[in-house]
């Protein structure tokens, strides 16, 4: 009996020969080409009609374009699964993937500490307003021509909007710098999970928090959650982190909101046009700025590529995914093909 297919998009960096381990249960197939016209070709050539399962690298988004709802139908009928590289799976048209019976999982848990950490580098330096000291030592300036009084973390308001993994990674690290943790999710957690922090409705969250730390998902209804209504809201002088996704803020009120001194510091690491960055933050020297490096560690990197591997091979060996996004949670069944 031939083995099924699989099919990878994009490359590999770290798990290299455990990808070619999944020769044991599985024919390798790996799409080569450099365009979205290319690869919808190659699948109506029917170049992929035994793939059951595919590997979606983040990066391959530049190659195919999204996997919006015009590409899905056009995927191979074999095909029961995206195992998706990324926590954040925006680029992929769920809706579209569920109604061509296409089950898809992404990578959440494996990239919760890296980015609460790079959240809370972010906090410590719009507390410090960071980015000149930082960069003036450098122009042999020292602390700079304004040198300016920072803040401390301690006994502040953290208040998390989303709070699921990375939330609680951010929350765990908050609490070890003496902060007051408080939530929003869309349902409350079990005491187990929220610990000692608070949980609040949203507008609360947006009046009370001192430091506010995005971490939900991109769906319709979160896009431009932060806009100019919650930053009239927030506290004189409150403090913004972005390591979800830049649509999630309005930008250009996120730069009024600066510009008027409202909004004291923010840290982002994710942009609404990324890799476009708003003139108002580029030319603003209290804000601090990342080019969404949130995972961009050897050890996550490696962790997130694993766990596509382990869907990969849950879903061919036994017809179910290790983390399947959360709209197709309907899709779990029991499996019995153990
Ligand atoms: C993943 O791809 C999207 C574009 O599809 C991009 O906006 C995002 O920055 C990428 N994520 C990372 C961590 O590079
Ligand atoms: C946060 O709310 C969402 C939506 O109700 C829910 O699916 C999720 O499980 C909640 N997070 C936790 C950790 O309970
Ligand atoms: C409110 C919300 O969407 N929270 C999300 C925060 O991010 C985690 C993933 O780390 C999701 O599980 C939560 O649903």
């Amino acid at each position: 009996m031939s083995k099924p297919a699989v099919l990878l998009i994009g490359s590999l960096t770290h798990t290299k020969k455990e990808w070619e381990d999944c020769e044991s249960f599985a024919t390798l197939k790996v799409y080569t080409g450099s365009s979205r016209a290319e690869f919808l070709a190659e699948c109506e050539k029917g170049s992929y009609k035994d793939v059951v399962a595919l590997y979606r690298s983040n990066e391959s988004t530049s190659i195919t374009g999204p996997f919006d709802a015009e590409l899905v139908p056009k995927l191979p009928p074999s095909l029961k699964y995206i195992c998706h590289n990324g926590a954040g799976y925006d680029n992929i048209d769920i809706d579209a993937c569920s109604s061509q019976g296409i089950q898809v999982s992404s990578t959440p848990v494996a990239v919760n500490s890296a980015t609460a950490d790079i959240a809370l580098f972010l906090m410590l330096g719009a507390l410090r307003r960071i980015h000149m000291p930082y960069s003036s030592i450098r122009e042999s300036k020292w602390r700079g021509p304004s040198p300016q009084l920072g803040h401390d973390p301690q006994n502040k308001v953290l208040g998390i909007l989303g709070m699921g993994g990375i939330g609680r990674e951010v929350a765990i690290r908050g609490r070890a710098f003496g902060m007051k943790v408080q939530y929003y999710n869309r349902s409350r957690l079990s005491s187990e999970l929220e610990g000692d922090a608070k949980y609040v409705t949203f507008e609360e969250l947006i009046r009370t928090s001192d430091v506010l730390s995005l971490n939900c998902s991109l769906r319709k209804e979160t896009v431009g959650i932060i806009g100019k209504k919650e930053f009239e809201m927030m506290k004189e002088g409150v403090i913004l982190i972005n390591t979800a996704r830049g649509k999630l803020i309005d930008e250009g009120a996120l730069v009024a909101a600066l510009d008027s001194g409202k909004v004291f510091s923010a840290g982002l690491d994710v942009y609404e046009e990324e890799p476009k960055v708003h003139e108002g933050l580029l030319n603003n020297p209290n804000v601090v700025l990342l080019p969404h490096i949130g995972t961009a560690t050897v050890e996550t990197q490696r962790n997130m590529e694993l766990l596509v591997l382990e869907n990969l091979e849950n879903a061919v060996t036994k017809g179910d995914l290790v983390t399947r996004v959360p709209e197709q949670a309907h899709f779990r069944q029991p499996s019995t093909r153990l």
